[in-house]
């Protein structure tokens, strides 16, 4: 049975806040000899979060590409409650795919026996897509189509319902935006005709720019951020990378180790050339204390951001989202290794003909995307000894990636993946998949997802029992769910299991909303 919403009874909120107290269990392991000795801990902790959702605007970097127009024309559709025909019948919008807006969580259970589910954004007062009066879209692009211009070039969205959607998406045009050819593949170097000039700048900053360097691009885009914000009358926003795949940018002494280095060097003429594009909206949004996400897999975050973010305390998260192939292997290798069962040989290919898997084409910028697609079972593999250990080496899954552009099949992504393990007397199982979807239809409420979790992030708070306050730490593994590579804070485990991801996401924000955390327990069905 599903509820909209729920009490919890014994709580009351005030109209500012919704606080609970928890107990935190958990375990110190200390090794001595090569035993374990555990400890169990427990925490008193309180933990709250704001009531007042803000006006929040998700501010794109490729607010033109298949996922930005994609978005935008899903998200105006659910806003503005437009159906549209197709030969199967008449199509209303929906938010499938989305964790927040169509998963469930599990309250409890009735005396009748039955189990009771509410909402999963029914468990802390997330910012709410379908009000036009809370959230929007904008962004950049350094392609000028208009943003109906752009749908229709993507390709994704049925054609009568892009029909239905011109007259809100034909009047809005990215912003320019900063580009370096050296970053992306040379096939993408026609698409830019919307980039920021000195003449741009000018207008933008209303002075005479000194061009040396990349600092200048920063002020401008925090100026145009300014813009967006104060235009609509937003009281947050949050800015997410969905522009082409980079290469990665070489982590080099002097250049952008440190915040120290970073800054410095974005006056420099030579050593700016090191810093990406995509670096250039992570400082600007650090700067602005506007949350920033990396949803494509290059080294955005080099460690002289990162420092720089910790130190401003603004949230950053990242990156790539994990949409299809890799989501499902992340649920597919755990679901393997935690039954005991030997992952040997991953094979995963894909094709795709839409704009992403062109740029994709292009070998460094491939390598980007391989590295974050093949990291994904390195904890999963690593967590179990007993069926990877042999003497002297750490074993791991022959393991390949390989991604083709096929023009031909458009957004409309095939992914064929190949699972050998070992199983029982070292017999084998053979597990093949093969996959035909929309590949913006899977990224696009991932990517509205994110940048609510990462909006909502920023209002949660925990405390002991009357401390101070302390944000969540501005390296946002929260989010890691919605993440191919999840961006981590230092010496802190990487989670990829898609299973142990949500949990953490729907524990948390249970201990917010006052309910007991999900152990699957239920001896009340076991014990008689
Ligand atoms: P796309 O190629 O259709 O869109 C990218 C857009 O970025 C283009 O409109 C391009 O003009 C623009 N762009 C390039 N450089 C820019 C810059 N410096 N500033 C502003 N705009 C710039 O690609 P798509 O399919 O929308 O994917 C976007 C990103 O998301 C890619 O990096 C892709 O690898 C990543 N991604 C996509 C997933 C999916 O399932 N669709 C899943 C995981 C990651
Ligand atoms: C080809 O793999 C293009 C990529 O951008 C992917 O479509 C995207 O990263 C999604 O990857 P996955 O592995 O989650 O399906």
């Amino acid at each position: 049975m599903l509820v909209d919403t729920f009490s919890v009874a014994g709580k009351a909120d005030t109209t500012d806040y919704k606080t609970s107290k928890f107990v935190y269990n958990n375990t110190e392991v200390e090794m001595k000899d090569g035993h374990a000795v555990v400890t169990p801990t427990h925490k008193e902790l309180e933990i709250r979060i704001s009531q007042h959702a803000p006006k929040t605007g998700l501010m794109l970097v490729g607010f033109g590409g298949s996922n930005g127009s994609t978005l935008l024309g899903g998200l105006l559709a659910n806003q503005h409650n437009i159906t549209w025909e197709r030969k199967d019948g008449v199509c209303n919008p929906n938010f499938f795919g989305s964790m927040i807006e169509s998963s469930t969580v599990r309250l409890g259970t009735t005396h009748a026996g039955e189990d009771v589910y509410a909402p999963f954004r029914s468990l802390v007062p997330f910012v709410d897509p379908k009000n036009p009066d809370q959230f929007m879209l904008g962004g950049w692009d350094i392609n000028n189509d208009n943003m109906y211009a752009a749908m229709q070039k993507a390709a994704v969205l049925d054609v009568t319902l892009q029909h239905k959607l011109r007259p809100y998406m034909e009047n809005i045009t990215p912003m320019p935006s900063v580009f370096d050819i050296n970053f992306v593949a040379a096939n993408q170097e026609d698409r830019a005709n919307n980039v920021i000039t000195a003449e741009y700048a000018k207008e933008m900053l209303g002075e005479e720019v000194d061009t040396t360097g990349r600092r200048w691009y920063v002020e401008v885009i925090k100026a145009q951020m300014r813009k967006f914000k104060e235009e609509n009358n937003l009281e947050k926003i949050v800015v997410l990378w969905t522009a082409n795949t980079e290469c990665f940018a070489p982590i080099i002494e002097g250049v952008n180790t440190t915040e120290a280095e970073l800054l410095a060097s974005l006056k420099d003429a030579e050593k700016s050339k090191h810093i990406a594009p995509s670096s250039l909206f992570a400082i600007a949004a650090i700067e602005e204390k506007v949350t920033f996400i990396n949803g494509s897999p290059q080294n955005t975050l080099v460690p002289g951001v990162i420092e720089y973010a910790v130190r401003n305390r603004s949230m950053i998260g990242g990156d790539d989202f994990k949409s299809g192939q890799t989501k499902m292997k992340s649920v597919l290798t755990d679901f393997l290794v935690s039954s005991g069962i030997k992952p040997t040989c991953i094979a995963s290919y894909n094709h795709l003909g839409n704009n992403d898997g062109l740029n994709l084409s292009s070998p460094a910028q491939f390598r980007s995307k391989e590295i974050t697609k093949a990291n994904v079972v390195d904890d999963i593999v690593a967590s179990n000894d007993i069926l990877y250990k042999r003497p002297g080496e750490i074993e791991k899954p022959d393991h390949c990636i390989v991604i083709k552009y096929l023009k031909y099949v458009g957004d409309s992504k095939r992914a064929m993946d190949e699972y050998t393990s070992e199983i029982f007397m070292r017999g084998k199982n053979t597990i093949v998949l093969h996959n035909t979807c929309e590949d913006s239809l899977l990224a696009a409420p991932i990517i509205m997802d994110m940048a609510l979790c990462g909006e909502m992030l920023g209002r949660l708070e925990v405390r002991e029992p009357n401390g101070e306050w302390e944000n969540f730490h501005p390296v946002m593994n929260t989010i890691s769910f919605f993440c191919k590579a999840p961006r981590v804070p230092d010496q802190t485990p990487i989670i990829n299991a898609l299973p142990a991801q949500r949990a953490c996401l729907e524990n948390i924000l249970r201990c917010v909303a006052g309910l007991p955390i999900e152990t699957n327990m239920r001896l009340e069905n076991r014990v008689m």
